[in-house]
């Protein structure tokens, strides 16, 4: 039974028991609706309590019911009838109340809380508002300031704030249930609070929407639902709650069946099977208070800096004094960054450079339970540093590289207890970046796979596993892009065409500004090794560019020009002439004719990568180029789009 009875002198206890997270399926509503209308018809219920069992109370509709079409009871109408009860419903809440798990709260005529709760209405993470009177109700007990925040700019309110502004009328303290009853026995003699829909709300100023609107767009990132929410909040507002009721309901509707919303579901499942693959279920993690980085750059200058975030006592090692003090200060430049940020304060930033120890060679890394080497992506130096660790830890530490091309299994050669190697790809910067690409070796250890899973936990990142290839899942995804990109411009199509297109489908950047920004050199270095290596690489647009010392913006130019000190790409006739004898005919292409080139050849590369076991499902990848190559979230990723066109032939 997924909603549970008990009955303690006249008041009934309604428990929602559907775990994992209590989510509101069709079940659940027919039962509710059912209690409701029984209550109201038996004389020996004087109130019910609704609470959630376990340690929250309800994480919202269930999203699992979303791809089909909705089925009744609908939730707003079960809402509705516990708000008209002619036997008060109370709320007692532990844990988070989300999405349609607040509208049912919402529909209570009160809420009592322990000091665990808190309250989010995160539907328009998922390209959806919420559907079930959340717009309406939430205004007419928060305020309007306060319920835009939290309806279309996903602000939690923890259980303080929920007091303060009159969503909770009253804390109690564990057990949940005895403090309920207590409570409401006390109420139920006093005069009852109104419906929530049925309080008075004042029209605010005007300034209020116009602002919300400016602040909302701005973060929006081409996203829909949020600005939408904003309409329906407005509605509800200036002609009153039915009429707000109705566009709610409509615009829910029509958003839930939307290729957004159906792309940011897939992203969500995605992300949780990807903190849990199959075949380490069950496999114990090793216990990790204390990592160790090799070499302070900006990459292991940000690994340290996220481990420490995580609460992990960091041991970096450099290679003289002037690196390692280096390091030391670029890490507190980043903490002081978020103390100005407000994220964190000034103390936190005293506490996590107190848990780091910086270290001229490899004193201190026979304490560490992990060791990431982050130094030159160059073979021989990256073994030198395995050599070392090999001697210096313990051989139970797990040891990584922080490689984005060269083989894990080359640089291991020779390391003792190789199942304890694997290859970990962070992206820059490390701290920020939610990617991490897991690449085990055959001979990584299970247990040493699940660690590093945990370890990503920690650390609040995205872990794909991926299989040993150039480039691993996202860098050979990207060299697919850019050579698609290139190919455009063979075949005449201009460049601010290309970059534009691509904008508009979502990306920050289109491919070649973001060449300019990162370097073109790098890139030709590659490829300069692979044809020195005697393989067969034809000179690409981007080669031309290098050797004309264009190297992107750290040298004024690439495909763009730059004037001193301005980042603004600015169309270039000097690198059209440098182009010239690779560049057709100049021709005009359609921005989706772009895209739809682009996306396929991205997906035609993801699905080599599936066939050949380099990642282990389409949605991986869709994570890789959603959480490290800034693909568009509310694209879902070019495997889910991929998806989409194959459906829409159909
Ligand atoms: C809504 O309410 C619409 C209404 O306005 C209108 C309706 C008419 N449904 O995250 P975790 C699964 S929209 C189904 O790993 P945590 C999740 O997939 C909803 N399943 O745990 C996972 O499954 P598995 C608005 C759900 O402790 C398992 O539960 N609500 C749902 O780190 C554990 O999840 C939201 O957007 C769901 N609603 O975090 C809240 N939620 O074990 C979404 C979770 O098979 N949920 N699952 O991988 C969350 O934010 C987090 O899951 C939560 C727990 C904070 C609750």
């Amino acid at each position: 039974m997924t909603v549970n009875i008990d009955i303690d002198g006249g008041i009934a206890i309604v428990t929602i028991a559907n775990p994992p997270v209590n989510a509101i399926n069709a079940a659940v509503r027919e039962r509710l609706l059912t209690l409701a209308q029984a209550f109201d018809k038996d004389p020996a219920i004087r109130a019910v309590i609704l609470t959630g069992a376990g340690a929250l109370f309800v994480a919202g509709a269930d999203i699992t019911e979303f791809d089909r079409p909705v089925e009744p009871p609908f939730l707003p109408d079960v809402v509705a009838r516990i708000e008209r009860a002619a036997k008060p419903w109370v709320a007692a809440i532990r844990g988070a109340a989300l999405g349609g798990g607040l509208e049912l709260a919402l529909g209570c005529r009160m809420r009592i809380a322990t000091g665990t709760a808190r309250f989010a209405l995160p539907e328009v993470n998922l390209g959806i508002i919420p559907g079930s009177g959340g717009t309406q109700r939430l205004p007419r007990v928060i305020g309007i300031a306060e319920a835009i925040r939290v309806v279309a700019e996903n602000h939690t309110l923890d259980a303080a704030e929920a007091v303060r502004l009159g969503l909770v009328d009253a804390m109690v303290e564990e057990p949940l249930l005895p403090g309920a009853i207590a409570f409401v026995r006390v109420a139920l003699d006093k005069a009852l609070p109104l419906p929530s829909l049925d309080r008075p709300l004042s029209e605010p100023a005007q300034e209020i929407w116009t602002e919300a609107e400016q602040r909302i767009a701005s973060h929006a990132k081409g996203a829909s639902a949020p600005l939408q929410a904003l309409e329906v909040l407005k509605c509800g507002i200036e002609q009153g709650a039915a009429a707000g009721l109705a566009r709610e309901r409509a615009t829910f509707l029509s958003l839930r069946g939307s290729e957004e919303a159906a792309a940011l579901r897939h992203l969500f499942f995605a992300e949780r099977a990807a903190m849990r693959p199959a075949d380490i279920r069950g496999t114990a993690p090793r216990p990790v208070d204390t990592a160790g980085v090799v070499g302070g750059g900006t990459m292991g200058s940000g690994i340290a800096a996220a481990l420490l975030n995580a609460g992990l006592s960091v041991v970096l090692v450099e290679q003289d004094a002037a690196g390692a003090s280096r390091a030391r200060e670029t890490l507190a430049s980043l903490f002081e960054a978020s103390q100005r940020r407000g994220q964190i304060t000034g103390e936190e930033v005293a506490e996590r450079l107190g848990r780091l120890e910086t270290n001229i060679g490899y004193g201190g890394v026979e304490r560490c339970d992990v060791v990431i080497e982050a130094v030159f992506e160059e073979l021989a130096v990256k073994r030198a540093v395995f050599s070392e660790l090999g001697r210096f830890c313990r051989p139970d530490a797990i040891l990584a590289t922080n490689t984005s091309y060269i083989d894990p299994r080359l640089i291991a050669e020779g390391l003792p207890e190789p199942e304890r190697f694997l290859g970990l790809h962070f992206f820059s910067p490390a701290h920020v970046m939610k990617l991490l690409e897991i690449v085990p070796t055959p001979e990584t250890a299970p247990d040493v796979l699940a660690t590093v899973f945990e370890i990503a936990r920690r650390l609040g990142k995205i872990p794909v596993r991926a299989g040993i290839c150039d480039g691993f899942i996202g860098n050979r995804i990207l060299r697919r892009f850019r050579t698609e990109a290139e190919a455009l411009v063979r075949d005449g199509v201009g460049i601010a065409a290309i970059d534009a297109a691509m904008r508009g489908f979502g990306f920050a950047m289109g491919p070649f500004e973001m060449q300019d920004m990162a370097g073109l050199d790098i890139a030709f270095l590659h490829r300069e090794a692979a044809r020195k290596r005697g393989e067969p690489v034809p000179d690409m647009p981007g080669d031309l560019l290098v050797r004309a010392g264009r190297k992107g913006q750290k040298t004024g130019g690439g495909w763009y020009d730059y004037a001193p000190g301005d980042r603004r790409p600015q169309p270039s006739a000097k690198a059209e002439r440098i182009l010239a004898p690779l560049m057709g005919p100049r021709t005009d292409m359609a921005g989706e004719v772009i895209v739809a080139r682009l996306m396929a050849t991205m997906a035609q590369e993801g699905q080599a990568i599936l066939a050949e076991g380099i990642a282990a499902s389409a949605a991986d990848i869709d994570l890789v180029e959603v959480h490290g190559y800034g693909f568009p979230r509310r694209r879902g990723g070019p495997m889910f789009q991929l998806g989409r066109a194959d459906a829409n032939r159909v």
